[in-house]
């Protein structure tokens, strides 16, 4: 598994440390095995213990967040926020609301983060957050109170130069609004310290869009430097059917491709004429409802309970946007059985290492979910510059700086795997690509 004893000792004290973080485990494995070709070339990397920091938070928050439901029930969950690295900027990244939230998936999402953002080119350093709260079935007011009470413990710990928090699973605009709202309020300043707000209070344009969008301009440069290919005419599979899942689509099939199939945590819907875009959205967006119910709008579509049994499904492009560990060895068998020539990751984490490596073997264009699924992110950077500026740019003007930060990142990433000899390996060329300005910076801080 490992090739130098530097980095299997670091893995090694990594695992006695965090035995029973099995998402934080993998995600560190998959990032460790691919720097070792990087840290052989760079022993001021070991000698200044590098990997040990870089694998460590500087900071790790829980916390408690009491509410009160509707019911008058006074309900307990647990928060979280680690702040994984700022060597080069401050902490950046989202917050998720899912009942699976844990100490292992914060830092699994953190340590990826920190990665994704030095990818962006954005002086933004790493972070991750959020609450094992689960938003289904609350009431608006539940979803507002429980949204105050994390951000009346959250507010001490983050600010615009220091911690910006933005959306993830469960986290739209709806709730960005509430935190932000009860942010202001308890510091009775209005500031940036969250991306991803509403239009009217100093959100981004495209912000809401970014994400999916720029999977798609990520993959439709990779289709055309390493296939000579496009998404036109292709059929595509989107797994999930939220923020990432559906501005995916929206490119995909602005890009000419016919998207056929979404899911959600119940099942997929399989549509031969393609997916009605409008009716996911109102589905969606509007009723926060389930996929199922896409058959009452378009009778003719099929819906399947389980939402593994979409790789199954041929398909020329892959997007998994759901969730982490979505897309195992047996998905990736019969994508590439099926004929798939890319995948793509709009989630965190959707294919485990061995359908990572499984489709680097068979020479699929992969899109790493650090370098694909960044323009959410890199947007949520551009939010940041705008508020600084007390300015606000148009759609077009964002849209633009999205699509040359997607294809940059493409580009370098490419260029680190060809300079391993192995162009399909994006998976290490986004790995170090990412790692190099981490560790030149942590260098240059001095030890900490
Ligand atoms: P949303 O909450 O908007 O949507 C999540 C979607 O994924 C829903 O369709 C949900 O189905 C499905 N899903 C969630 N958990 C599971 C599960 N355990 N099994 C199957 N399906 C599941 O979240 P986003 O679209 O924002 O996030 C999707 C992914 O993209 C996540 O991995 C996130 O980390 C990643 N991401 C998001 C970014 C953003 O800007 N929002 C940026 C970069 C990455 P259901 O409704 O049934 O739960
Ligand atoms: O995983 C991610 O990159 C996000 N959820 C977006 C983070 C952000 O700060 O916009």
């Amino acid at each position: 598994m490992f090739q130098t004893d530097y980095v299997k000792r670091v893995f090694e004290d990594l695992k006695k440390r965090n035995e029973n973080e099995k998402e934080f485990l993998q995600a560190a494995l998959e990032i460790l095995e691919s720097l070792e070709s990087y840290i052989v070339k760079h022993p001021e990397i070991e000698n200044n213990k590098i990997l040990e920091r870089f694998v460590e938070p500087e900071r790790f928050l829980q916390f408690r967040v009491s509410w009160v439901d509707d019911q008058g029930e006074v309900q307990v969950n647990r928060g979280y926020r680690v702040q994984f690295n700022s060597s080069i900027g401050p902490y950046k990244g989202g917050l998720r609301f899912h009942p699976s939230v844990n100490a292992s998936i914060i830092k699994f999402l953190g340590l990826e983060q920190v990665l994704k953002n030095s990818l962006t080119s954005l002086p933004m350093g790493g972070g991750k957050g959020g609450s094992d709260f689960d938003p289904k079935g609350k009431s608006d007011h539940e979803i507002m109170r429980f949204c105050q009470a994390f951000m009346t413990e959250l507010y001490r710990h983050i600010g615009e130069d220091t911690d910006i928090p933005a959306g993830d699973i469960g986290v739209g605009a709806r709730e960005i609004g509430y935190l932000f709202g009860q942010y202001k309020r308890i510091q009775n300043k209005t500031v940036g310290v969250l991306t991803g707000k509403g239009i009217p209070f100093g959100g981004s344009l495209v912000r809401t869009e970014a994400t999916g969008y720029g999977l798609c301009y990520f993959t439709e440069e990779a289709l055309k430097i390493m296939k000579n290919e496009s998404f036109q005419n292709k059929t595509v599979i989107i797994s999930g059917s939220g923020n990432v899942a559906i501005y995916a689509c929206q490119k995909a099939k602005e890009l000419g491709a016919k998207v056929i199939a979404m899911s959600d945590s119940n099942g997929y819907v399989y549509d031969s004429n393609g997916i009605q875009l409008e009716v996911v959205k109102s589905i969606k967006e509007e009723k926060r409802g389930r996929i199922k119910e896409y058959l009452s709008y378009v009778p003719t579509a099929v819906y399947q309970e389980g939402a593994s049994g979409i790789w199954q499904l041929p398909c020329d492009i892959a997007l998994p946007c759901a969730t982490q560990n979505e897309l195992d060895l047996e998905a990736a068998k019969a994508l590439v059985k099926n004929g798939v020539i890319a995948v793509s990751e709009g989630a965190n984490m959707p294919s485990t290492l061995e359908a990572a490596k499984y489709f680097i073997e068979k020479k699929i264009i992969y899109g790493p979910a650090k370098a694909a699924n960044a323009g959410g992110v890199a947007t949520s950077g551009l939010e940041m510059s705008q508020n600084s500026l007390r300015y606000s740019w148009s759609f077009e003007e964002v849209d633009q700086k999205l699509k040359d930060i997607m294809v940059q990142i493409f580009h370098n990433i490419y260029k680190v795997a060809l300079e391993l000899g192995n162009p399909y390996d994006t998976l290490s060329g986004a790995n170090i690509a990412g790692f190099e300005k981490v560790a030149k910076a942590m260098l240059s801080l001095g030890i900490y």
